[in-house]
């Protein structure tokens, strides 16, 4: 942490999406403290674009600015209160090794909610289950990456692992079958055991 006074800071988005969970996530650990504006991103759009002009969360109001997209809410956060690099490396390999597991994270979960919009926001008639088992097919091959190097759940907790547990946690109950116990066992375990822990009971 650093030492000058903390700016106020106003999270935008429900916790039902990983991207604004994680980020609220995120404040906790670093100590940071919050108010938080659950405004729902399909069904308030008008409300939302006043925070953010595409229409999406998550959103954060920090001092005067504006930030938006977790990762860059996320880059911005750890570069200012985790200067010991904590909760990510702060530099050379090991820190694109960490930024790399998110991205392909974030993909993975990126396509799991274009999915799962593709179910769930078209008229029944209009949905092309096609497009639907492609964005299914891209997710499940990035799980399937990330199963190879899922990090031990007895580890110090990271942003990486906040970003995991987030994401999988979000394709459980939005895309389910997807992340699956048996193909995926340290996942899961990393889900299982994270997701009953302090920093993830607080924020679900
Ligand atoms: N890359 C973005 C993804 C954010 C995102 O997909 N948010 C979704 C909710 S989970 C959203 O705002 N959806 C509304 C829309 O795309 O119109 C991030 O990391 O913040």
């Amino acid at each position: 942490m650093t030492t000058s006074a903390q700016p106020e800071i106003l999270l935008i988005g429900r916790l039902r999406s990983p991207f604004v969970r994680r980020t609220a996530i995120l404040l906790d650990l670093l100590g940071l403290d919050f108010a938080h504006d659950p405004i729902a991103a399909l069904t308030e759009q008008e409300a939302l674009r006043a925070h953010n002009p595409v229409g999406r969360v998550p959103a954060l109001h920090i001092g005067d600015r504006v930030l938006v997209d977790s990762l860059v809410i996320a880059l911005t956060l750890l570069d200012l209160y985790d200067q010991d690099g904590a909760l990510l490396p702060r530099a050379g390999w090991e820190r694109a090794d960490a930024l790399r597991l998110i991205a392909l994270s974030n993909g993975v979960t990126e396509r799991a909610v274009t999915a799962y919009y593709e179910r769930t926001r078209r008229p029944e008639d209009k949905i092309w289950p096609d497009w639907v088992e492609l964005a299914r097919g891209q997710a499940r091959q990035g799980l399937d990456a990330l199963e190879g190097e899922a990090p031990d759940p007895a580890s110090p907790l990271d942003y990486v692992q906040v970003c995991l547990v987030t994401s999988l946690a979000f394709l459980e109950t939005a895309e389910p079958g997807l992340l699956d116990p048996e193909h995926h066992p340290r996942l899961t375990a990393l889900l299982r055991n994270r997701e009953a822990e302090p920093p993830f009971t607080a924020r679900s």
